[in-house]
């Protein structure tokens, strides 16, 4: 698959999992920056490897805290990609 057909995917998942992040768990326009699990300050692979290596458990990688770590936390890390401000 060419590189830009895996961005147009990537880019398409982000912005589906910031419109389901701000349609539910954020608070207005102001979402915690939970996704930073290795709290380097921004939201990376660094940490969506570290959540794709706890699926299924608990822990910081249990971003909604809803015991255990799945397709709704991945999709919270995808909505926070960024720098943490
Ligand atoms: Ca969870």
């Amino acid at each position: 698959m060419a590189f830009g057909r895996v961005n147009w995917w990537v880019s398409r998942i982000v912005s589906t999992a910031r419109g389901s992040a701000h349609a539910g768990l954020c608070d207005g326009d102001v979402c915690p920056c939970t996704g930073d699990i290795i709290e380097d300050g921004q939201v990376d692979v660094d940490d969506l490897l570290e959540l794709l290596g706890n699926w299924g458990l608990t822990g910081p990688s249990d971003l909604n805290e809803s015991g255990d770590t799945d397709i709704d936390d991945l999709l919270l890390l995808l909505a926070q990609w960024a720098s943490c401000e």
